[in-house]
C-alpha cells in the first residue's frame, strides 16, 4: 500500500543529489573566484550552477562571453515553438518568451528535471534569455511547469 510513496521518493533523491553536487561544487571551486561567484549568482539555478561548476570549472564561466546562437520562440504552453533545434558549439540558445506564463528552459523530460542536468534556466513572461550548453551532444529539455513541452537540443 505504500508502493506509490516510495516511487514518490525518486524526485527528492534527485533533488537531494543535486544539493550534494552543490556542496561539492562549492568546495572545489574555493580557489576559482570565478566559477564560486558565478555558482553564488545563479542562487535560484542551483543544481545547473553545480553541474556547470563541476564540469566546466576548467572553462570558467562562460555565459559573458559565448556568442548568441540560434533562437527559439515560446507563444504558449505546449510547446517550445519547435520539437528540436540546433546550437553550434561554443553559441548559445535564445529563448525568446512570448507567452504570458514563465517557462523553464530544463535538461530532463515531461515537466521533469533529469538527475544529471547541465541546463537549468527560467525565463519570465516576455523575457529572453541566452541558455550556455556545457559540451556538444544531445539534451533532452522540458519545462518544469507545463510537462507537455519538449525538445531536443543538438550541440554540436
Ligand atoms: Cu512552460
Amino acid at each position: 500500500m505504500t508502493d506509490t510513496a516510495s516511487t514518490r521518493r525518486l524526485p527528492a533523491l534527485g533533488a537531494g543529489i543535486g544539493s550534494l553536487l552543490l556542496v561539492l561544487a562549492a568546495c572545489s571551486t574555493a580557489t576559482s573566484t570565478s566559477s564560486a561567484a558565478s555558482a553564488s549568482a545563479a542562487a535560484s539555478e542551483a543544481s545547473e550552477a553545480a553541474s556547470e561548476a563541476a564540469s566546466e570549472s576548467a572553462e570558467g564561466s562562460a555565459d559573458e562571453s559565448m556568442a548568441a546562437g540560434p533562437s527559439i520562440t515560446i507563444t504558449g504552453t505546449s510547446s517550445f515553438g519547435t520539437g528540436e533545434v540546433t546550437v553550434p558549439a561554443g553559441q548559445q540558445l535564445t529563448v525568446i518568451n512570448d507567452s504570458s506564463f514563465p517557462h523553464t528552459v530544463t535538461e530532463g523530460e515531461n515537466g521533469g528535471e533529469a538527475a544529471d542536468s547541465r541546463v537549468n534556466e527560467q525565463v519570465s513572461a516576455g523575457e529572453t534569455i541566452q541558455v550556455p550548453f556545457p559540451e556538444p551532444g544531445d539534451y533532452n529539455i522540458t519545462c518544469l511547469f507545463h510537462a507537455g513541452m519538449n525538445m531536443v537540443v543538438h550541440v554540436e
